[in-house]
């Protein structure tokens, strides 16, 4: 893919995340061939931006992991995207409705490995034997697209729709837990807006993070040591609204919870 298109298409989600408005997928006309790899590749030049502009990567985050979405997109991978250091909300702080266009929050597993991961051929099980801690996070995703309309490639190219991250401070070792049975309930100003379990993210967290390292490695990345990985959402997207008070609570992970003004 030419480098001057990549750069194009990057700028266009990009600006859309710095002026908090919506655009039309990049697969409706502006370039309808968009391929996945071709989608990564703008991810990469959104990110090197990103680096560029002084923002710091915290970690990164596994979408469309539960069956449902994938065979909703029709897919049979999941797809990355990180996390920035300006996405960070604090634990119990409040966040303002207005940097975001239509945000939607999702309850996650994260996992924070002990030592770097590098595919191919990873498994849930190398996963878990270099997991150092395991903790309860909120996502909240806010595609740059219309209505939350995209496809796969469109997806990646918006760094898969990262725009906040809360992380839980409960830290566990993964052998105190059974990560695919652990429940979750989302729950906004006191009412239950869904629930799921781990098993929700491929079957199990760790073969999320086995699926990231695997994915990583055919550009000779890995996932590194000490970041906090999320691993995908437990349960469909809840929509935001201003007033909204936020809370996921799992079995045996503690709670995560914040504001919305
Ligand atoms: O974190 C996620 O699972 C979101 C991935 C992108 C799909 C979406 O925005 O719904
Ligand atoms: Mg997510």
């Amino acid at each position: 893919m030419d480098k001057n298109l990549i750069v194009e298409l990057a700028n266009y989600t990009h600006n859309a995340e710095r002026e908090k408005r919506e655009i039309i997928k990049i697969t409706h006309e502006l370039y309808p061939d968009l391929s996945i790899e071709d989608a990564y590749l703008v991810q990469e030049e959104l990110v090197s931006q990103k680096l560029e502009e002084g923002k710091k990567i915290v970690g990164p985050k596994m979408g469309i992991t539960s069956e449902a979405k994938m065979k909703q997109m029709n897919v049979t991978d999941p797809i990355y995207g990180y996390v920035f250091d300006d996405m960070v909300v604090d634990e119990g702080e409040t966040v303002l409705i207005d940097d975001y266009i239509h945000p939607k929050v999702e309850p996650e597993i994260g996992i924070i490995l002990k030592r770097d991961l590098e595919g191919p051929g990873v498994t849930a099980l190398d996963v878990l034997r270099a997991t150092e801690y395991v903790f309860p996070a909120i996502e909240i995703i806010d595609s740059r697209y219309e209505n939350f309309n995209f496809t796969l490639p469109d997806v990646i190219a918006d760094n898969t729709s990262a725009a906040g991250a809360v992380f839980g401070t409960t830290l566990r070792r993964p052998e105190e837990l059974e990560l695919d049975v652990i429940g979750v309930t989302l729950s906004v100003n006191g009412e239950i807006k869904a629930l799921g379990a781990g098993a929700a993210v491929l079957g199990h967290p760790a073969n999320s993070v086995a699926r990231l390292a695997n994915m990583l490695s055919k550009k000779g990345e890995k996932v590194k040591a000490g970041e906090p990985i999320l691993t995908g959402g437990l349960t469909a997207a809840v929509e935001l609204s201003r007033g909204d008070y936020v809370s996921a609570k799992y079995g045996g992970l503690g709670e995560v919870s914040f504001f919305v003004k």
